[in-house]
């Protein structure tokens, strides 16, 4: 037998060895996963029952099954109540737009998460952002959900009279949940004080059919933008004024101000729309 022969045999020996032993570990790392969603008599039972996923992660629902029509839109992991265990706050598109799920654990280590809704004084269609962090500096954390549509009506432009504006378009605000000073009473939604940001009742485009990453509020972040120790918001806002910028910056004077819901507005300058001086923008091709 010439050299390229047995060369040729030799490698085909290999590549077989190999496949077998791919086989064997594929056939012997793959999960059963037929029993995912199973009906015993009249009961139909999905993974939530089991627990059991489609991957190396078990599933829990975290907010009570009868309470999921409108569906949840955001969720943040914070510890809430200073336990040392992560707590969610999630965000939804119906007037009692925040839900705070605490997390419990029984004497053997299993999590459950007692869940809590808030509710506000402001109707609302659906939500656009959700931040969590200690706004009034009190060393508990407070709640803001940005919402993109209610039922009330808004400024049209910047420095404008309110109400102003069409009724059919986004008519949004911000609003913020304090948390209680007592840390016992963080599962007790009436402990939670509700206060409207009063320069965010803004009127953007579209209505309320509009999907979450359009028109009206977009989007919130949340940070001290002007390094004076307090956090401070920005949106991106789709506004109704065609004049107006569509990136905003919330600053406050500090605990009171919070509380009370007075927030100065500044839009933060278009480099392509604003009077001269404006900032330059070098455009470079990479
Ligand atoms: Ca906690
Ligand atoms: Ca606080
Ligand atoms: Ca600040």
């Amino acid at each position: 037998m010439n050299t390229w022969r047995r060369n040729l045999i030799g490698r085909v020996v290999q590549i077989s060895v190999a496949a077998i032993v791919l086989a064997t570990l594929m056939n012997g790392c793959r999960g059963n996963y037929g029993d995912l969603n199973t009906t015993t008599g009249s009961t139909r039972a999905d993974f939530l029952s089991s627990g059991r996923t489609q991957s190396f992660f078990t599933a829990i629902q975290v907010d009570p099954k009868s309470e999921d029509s409108a569906g949840p839109q955001f969720v943040i992991a914070e510890d809430l109540d200073g336990d040392g265990l992560l707590d969610l706050v999630s965000a939804w598109n119906q007037s009692q737009p925040v839900q705070i799920h605490l997390q419990r654990r029984s004497d053997s280590g299993a999590i459950r998460f007692e869940t809590v809704t808030l509710a506000g004084n402001i109707p609302v269609v659906s939500v656009a952002g959700l931040a969590v962090t200690d706004f009034d500096q009190d060393g508990r954390m407070d709640i803001a959900v940005l919402i993109k549509e209610t039922l009330l009506i808004g400024a049209g432009c910047l420095g404008s009279a309110s109400p102003d504006g069409d009724s059919l378009l986004n008519k949004g605000v911000i609003l913020m949940y304090f948390g209680p000073d007592d840390p016992q009473q963080t599962n007790q939604a009436l402990a939670w004080q509700d206060r409207d940001v009063k320069s965010s009742f803004l009127l953007g485009t579209k209505g309320a059919s509009a999907p979450p990453e359009e028109h009206g509020f977009t989007t919130m972040a949340v940070g001290d933008m002007d390094l004076d120790g307090d956090m401070d918001i920005v949106v991106a806002w789709n506004p109704a004024c065609s004049e107006s910028p569509g990136v905003l910056l919330f600053t406050n004077d500090g605990s009171g101000s919070v509380r009370r819901g007075d927030w100065t507005v500044s839009p933060i300058a278009d480099p392509f729309q604003c009077p001269p001086p404006c900032p330059t923008r070098e455009l470079r091709p990479n």
